[in-house]
Order: structure tokens, then C-alpha cells, then sequence
């Protein structure tokens, strides 16, 4: 209130003062509205309680030493400063080196500083002439040994100057390298200086997972200015349901085809995507032959992400037919299953419906639209995304029933009645 910088005990004379109101206020230099304490815009007697708790208050200071700026300041011109918290780790860089750029550094001799669930690092980022720091961090996620288990990372950062961070894509999940990573974020801030900002990824399984923190810009902030930041990553542990799919009860016919693993080839049931093509017969209604206890899941070919597809035969009698179907299975993630028909094999066929199935949640007796005619269709049975299930995940596909309908609308091969086909759909 009297505009030395800091709120002691010389304010309250002047604090009682401008209780009067603007009119009465007499220092021209110092603004009444400095006595608007809980922000209503106004100076009443509303504001003495929250006077009272800002006196002693002054400038954050890097030292234990209160920081006054000076006369005709206020607490609104403090510097930002961020202090480093008792127990963090300093980063190993020293503000100026290069020690941890990453995969910006050259091939050979990417470094990165590690960080640890539960562990706070203080860094320097600056920002100069043009260039900047960038630190890259790497973050070891245990293995749960529950493939429905992984870790929640919660990344929290505060930096004295306009920050931007993220946690890098990776075409696999948790595999480690360079040549693993998509070049884009999954999880990006932007923040301005001593504004806190923080994320939290999915479910991470484990593995090596990668953070980047930098200047937003790439000036204004050299060594010895305000470039320092604080880094905090603290871990969850969470748990999708699990969902066990035991073999079923009633008599019931195996897929048979081997467990995927690292460069899996599908030669048994791989459908039109192998060659020659190769399918799973499927029965319908009350038979072995219309309930498969199969297994599917997600490995890697040549180092990139692939996953098992399995491609049931059901021979129909050339008419159109509405299907009434389940698919219960043990995956924490999403599988899909689509129908497929042709007249004449894999040279023409066509999508005549599609179904995303979540996580340990069953389709329980689906029933079709009345599907366009054909010679065959095919229930193709996949993992959706190409990473995140492990082979040998048990699932249980069951044709419950399947009659002829007639198309109510002109409906040639390539479209469905009351349902269009999804074209370019990419298996
Ligand atoms: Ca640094
Ligand atoms: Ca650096
Ligand atoms: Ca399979
Ligand atoms: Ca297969």
C-alpha cells in the first residue's frame, strides 16, 4: 500500500486509509487499488482479512533472503523464480553442455538422462542467439508380469521460462532406440514461465519410454538468467479388468493354429493375406463346428508391429443371410472382427459389416442386418491395433445362427441392405 515492494506493517496505516474510499485517497503515485486484496475490484472492508494474511509476504527469492524491488513495486513484479525441492536430483548437464540431446544427437551417441518414478530433477534449459537446450529423458517402466497391468506415468513440470515438453511416440511400445520413435508427442505441453503443467500417459507396459523438455522459444534466456526448471515423474499402477475366456462347456472345435511369437508367419488361417490363401472352416447354430475356441495376438515382424488374423470360412448358398454371432475374449485391449463376402475368392471380396470389440468386453449375440449375397463370407478375427496383446490370448467366436433373408433393396454384390459396405478399410 505504500508502494515499497513488500506487505508489512508500514501498509496498514495506509491500508485503513484507503478504506475511504478512491475519492479520499491522497497518494497520487501509489494506486488505491492496490488495496484490493480479494480481487473484487474494489477496496472495502472485505479486504482486511486477506491484507492481514499477505503481510510479511515479499518476492520468492533463490535464497532465504527476502527479495524487496525496490521503491514503486509490487508483488506483481516479482521475478519468476523456481527453486529446486529438497531430495531432487540436479540434471548431470551443466547449463551451455550438450549431455543429453537425445536422439538429436549424432547416431552412436544419443545420451539421455534417466529419471525414475517418484524421483524430481532440476534442470537448466536456455535459450540464446537462435539455438536452445533440449533435454531428453528416459524412463524405465518395470514389467508387471500382468499383460493387464501397466504404469501410469504423471509427468509434472514447472520452468522459469515459457516451456514446451512431451513424451515421444513410439512405433512399439516401450521397445527402446532411436529408430523406434514416430517423431510426433503422445502426451505435449506448452506452459508459460512459473506456470505449472503436467500430464499423465496411458497404461504403460513395461519398457523404455522417452520425455523431451525444451524453451518454447529460442531466445531471451541465456545461462545465468532464468533457465532453471523442475521435473517430477510419479508412477500408477493400474489394472484393466481381467477377463478369462475358459475353452466352453459344450462341444466345441479348437482353431489349431500355432501361437504367434517374433516373426510369425500365418500360413494357416491367414486368409487372402497369405498365398496361397488359407482359411478356418465355421459352422452355424448348434454344432462344434459354429463354436471356436482360437487365440490370437500381436508380435513383431522385422522389428515392426504386426498381429495374428484369423479368417473363418462359412460356406452360405448364395442368397443373402443375417448372421447372430459372439465374440467373447481375454484381451485388455481391442480386438475386431469383421464379415466379409465374395461370389468368387479373394480376387473380389468386400466388407459387409464391421465391429470393434473393447477390452475384455464380449459381443454377446449380434445380430446382422441381412448381408448382400454370396458364395462365401468370412469372419476375420484380429487384434485392432497392431501392439498391446500378447500371443496366445484365448477368445471364443460362435455363429449362433444364420438365415436366409431376402435383400428389400436392389442389393448387388459390394453393398449390404440397410447397411453400406466400409470401403477402404485396410487389414
Ligand atoms: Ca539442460
Ligand atoms: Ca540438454
Ligand atoms: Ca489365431
Ligand atoms: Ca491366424
Amino acid at each position: 500500500m505504500d508502494c515499497d515492494g513488500d506487505i508489512d506493517f508500514n501498509d496498514i496505516n495506509y491500508f485503513v486509509q484507503a478504506l475511504s474510499g478512491e475519492a479520499a485517497w491522497p497518494y497520487p503515485d501509489c494506486p488505491w487499488l492496490n488495496g484490493d486484496c480479494d480481487g473484487d475490484e474494489t477496496v472495502t472492508f472485505d479486504d482486511i482479512s486477506p491484507f492481514v494474511a499477505l503481510i510479511g509476504t515479499t518476492c520468492r527469492s533463490r535464497t532465504s533472503e527476502p527479495v524487496w524491488l525496490g521503491p514503486d513495486t509490487t508483488c506483481d513484479m516479482c521475478p519468476c523464480v523456481v527453486l529446486c525441492p529438497d531430495g531432487a536430483t540436479p540434471e548431470p548437464e551443466p547449463c551451455g553442455e550438450d549431455m543429453n540431446g537425445g536422439c538429436n544427437m549424432p547416431a552412436g551417441s544419443e545420451s539421455f538422462t534417466p529419471v525414475s518414478p517418484g524421483e524430481s530433477l532440476c534442470g537448466t534449459c536456455w535459450a540464446d542467439a537462435g539455438a536452445r537446450d533440449m533435454d531428453w529423458f528416459v524412463v524405465e517402466v518395470p514389467d508387471s508380469g500382468d499383460p493387464c497391468t501397466g504404469l501410469q506415468l504423471t509427468v509434472e513440470v514447472e520452468a522459469e521460462f515459457p516451456l514446451h515438453c512431451g513424451r515421444l511416440e513410439q512405433i512399439v511400445p516401450g521397445l527402446p532406440g532411436c529408430g523406434n520413435l514416430t517423431g510426433q508427442f503422445v502426451d505435449e505441453r506448452v506452459a508459460e514461465a512459473c506456470t505449472p503443467t503436467s500430464f499423465t500417459t496411458t497404461s504403460l507396459p513395461g519398457g523404455t519410454y522417452y520425455l523431451w523438455l525444451s524453451a518454447f522459444a529460442y531466445d531471451g534466456h541465456p545461462c545465468g538468467s532464468e533457465v532453471d526448471y523442475v521435473i517430477t515423474v510419479t508412477g500408477t499402477w493400474h489394472t484393466e479388468p481381467s477377463c478369462p475366456v475358459p475353452p466352453p462347456s459344450q462341444p466345441y472345435t479348437p482353431e489349431g493354429e500355432p501361437d504367434c511369437g517374433d516373426d510369425y508367419i500365418d500360413t494357416f488361417n491367414g486368409g487372402c493375406l497369405s498365398n496361397p490363401p488359407t482359411f478356418s472352416d465355421i459352422g452355424c447354430g448348434d454344432v462344434a463346428e459354429a463354436l471356436i475356441y482360437g487365440r490370437t495376438g500381436t508380435y513383431l515382424a522385422s522389428g515392426f508391429p504386426a498381429k495374428d488374423r484369423d479368417w473363418y470360412r462359412f460356406v452360405g448358398n448364395g442368397g443373402s443371410t443375417r448372421f447372430t454371432f459372439t465374440l467373447e475374449h481375454a484381451a485388455c485391449a481391442p480386438l475386431e472382427l469383421l464379415i466379409l463376402a465374395t461370389m468368387d475368392g479373394c480376387p473380389s471380396y468386400w466388407i459387409v459389416d464391421s465391429y470393434v470389440v473393447e477390452g475384455c468386453q464380449p459381443l454377446c449375440s449380434v445380430t446382422t442386418n441381412c448381408l448382400s449375397a454370396a458364395a462365401e463370407y468370412w469372419f476375420y478375427v484380429s487384434p485392432l491395433n497392431d501392439t498391446g496383446i500378447p500371443c496366445g490370448t484365448a477368445y471364443v467366436l460362435q455363429i449362433e445362427a444364420c438365415e436366409d433373408c431376402s435383400c428389400t433393396v436392389d442389393c448387388p454384390p459390394g453393398k449390404a441392405d440397410e447397411n453400406e459396405p466400409r470401403v477402404g478399410h485396410r487389414l
